[in-house]
């Protein structure tokens, strides 16, 4: 028989699917994975996959369904195609702690990969239990990501859940994007009531035995959560937990681009050279903006090292696509 299933865990070559409230395993079909000379999607956690049941054992993946959303990151391995770290999530929760310094560029970053994955950005600021005046902070990311709802949330005291009630909701997925330490997996064992992640404060020692090694996975919130100080909001949708990732790339799409550099965009339509590169042209319209400060020198530098990544994920894209098609010809 067979279905449509929702990938919800990766364990090395199985991966555990949900199709409606069942739990299944699976593996991938290597006719359609390995040997098709073409460039194929693996699956991630969030995917749809068409799955061959079988009666007995592990269920046979066929094929990637078509994703609304998507992360993706740099493979180690030279010559591989980059990985899929999630995917079709609607709201993509950038996580930073509160009480950690701020790092405007970094939010920046996040900002662009949120924007150009297709899911919607929303800032969430943790650990707001260890901050008193977050009003710097708060003034900093809303002149940084205007229009981009943002909240402050502890997983200590429940302060900030329910303003997320509309986030919860059936159908829809959430995923949590931030740094290593932010709170992330802390978040989701509020939100689920109980310890579905391993949060950093537990030495790996300790922990062993008592849960697997996924290092993301996808969990279907409950319909009510229990804060912390026993009150209760509404829950429901999905939320997918990752590591941090240090190594994301900047996709190919510009869509990431001109949403968070939208006022660099609009200076480069006012130098005299239409290919100014904003360099030792006369007449660039960006120089001048920083020489008088309308341009913010750091905004700038993220424009520049997004742009250069952006350039370099193109060029890797090309390399895989050429090494591909040779390799059809060949067969
Ligand atoms: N004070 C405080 N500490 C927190 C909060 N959330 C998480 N932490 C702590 O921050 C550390 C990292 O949390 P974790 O959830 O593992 O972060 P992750 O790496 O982003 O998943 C742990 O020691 C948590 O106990 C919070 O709301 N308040
Ligand atoms: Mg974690
Ligand atoms: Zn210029």
């Amino acid at each position: 028989m067979e279905n449509t299933a929702i990938v919800t865990a990766v364990h090395r070559d199985r991966y555990e699917l949900c199709v409606g409230t069942e739990i299944l395993y699976g593996r991938l079909k290597t006719t359609a994975f390995y040997n098709s000379g073409e460039t194929v999607m693996f699956p991630t956690v969030g995917d749809r996959v068409r799955v061959l049941r079988n009666a007995d054992g592990d269920s046979t993946i066929l094929k990637v369904m078509e994703r609304k959303s998507v992360f993706m990151r740099l493979n180690a391995t030279q010559g591989l195609p980059d990985q899929a770290v999630a995917a079709n999530f609607d709201d993509v929760f950038i996580t930073m702690s509160l009480n950690k310094d701020f790092h405007p560029s970094k939010l920046e970053r996040y900002l662009t990969a949120a924007w150009q994955s297709g899911g919607t950005p929303v800032i969430l600021l943790t650990k707001s239990d260890l901050k008193e005046d977050r009003e710097q902070v708060l003034a900093q990311v809303n002149s940084l990501a205007p229009g981009v709802d943002v909240y402050c949330v502890s997983s200590y005291t429940g302060e900030g859940f329910s303003q997320l009630e509309k986030y919860f909701a059936n159908g829809h997925t959430i995923v949590l994007l931030g740094s290593s330490g932010v709170g992330k997996s802390s978040f989701v064992n509020v939100v689920m009531g109980s310890e579905q992640m391993q949060t950093s404060d537990i030495r790996e020692s300790d922990a062993q035995g008592r849960h697997t090694t996924t290092y993301k996975q996808m969990f279907y919130i409950p319909d009510r959560i229990i804060l912390p100080d026993k009150s209760v909001i509404k829950g429901g949708g999905r939320i997918i937990d990752t590591p941090g990732m240090r190594k994301l790339i900047m996709g190919e799409g510009t869509d990431g681009m001109e949403s968070m550099f939208e006022d660099i965009e609009e200076l480069a339509l006012q130098c005299r050279f239409s290919d100014c590169r904003h360099q030792t042209e006369p007449g660039c319209a960006v120089k001048k903006a920083l020489e008088t400060g309308e341009l913010d020198q750091r905004h700038w530098k993220t424009y520049l090292s997004l742009q250069k990544e952006e350039a370099y994920a193109r060029e890797r894209q090309q390399i895989l696509m050429r090494k591909m098609e040779k390799s059809k010809r060949r067969r």
